[in-house]
């Protein structure tokens, strides 16, 4: 049974989660220069770390999403923007719709291009989120969706001046 207790902690802390998202956001909008161009796409990595589905929210309030993957190029890209601190990144894929079934959060269409680490994915319904690993070649791993890591944020470049 759920106490009153512990749903107004859980409302406060949802409450706390997306102020949170929201200054962070605000603060990450008006930063100019944190938008990577590479291609027709822009990256953003953000140095916070959050579970994968406030990593998403939040790439979602600045017009983007969490980044999708879809060639080695893009991978190695994506690695060089990583590092000491951001040794592992969420992406946006994730297979908690379907279990075993990976889709890109842009357009849930299936991965084309992978670069899973040997043996991965490997945790079943309990890994529905994706991360790189920057000190692993960028190899995959799936991972429980709750954890908080740092991420990658992707907007398209077409329709914007800055
Ligand atoms: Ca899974």
């Amino acid at each position: 049974m759920i106490s009153s207790a512990m749903m107004a902690n859980s409302f406060w802390m949802k409450t706390v989660s997306l102020i949170s998202i929201f200054v962070l956001g605000n603060s990450i909008t008006t930063g100019h220069c944190l938008w990577v161009k590479f291609k027709n796409k822009q990256y953003m990595l953000v140095d916070e770390p959050m579970t994968w589905m406030d990593a998403q929210s939040l790439c979602n309030s600045i017009d983007g999403f969490l980044a999708t993957v879809s060639n080695e190029e893009e991978m190695r890209f994506i690695k060089s923007m990583t590092g000491v601190s951001t040794n592992i990144v969420w992406l946006g894929a994730t297979d908690m719709f379907t279990e075993g079934r990976w889709v890109w959060i842009e357009d849930l269409k299936p991965m084309s291009y992978t670069t899973w680490y040997p043996g991965q994915p490997n945790n079943g319904k309990k890994g529905n989120c994706l991360i790189g690993y920057h000190y692993n070649e960028f190899y995959w791993h799936d991972t429980g969706c709750y954890s908080k890591n740092r991420f990658i944020c992707q907007r398209s470049v077409k329709r914007r001046k800055n």
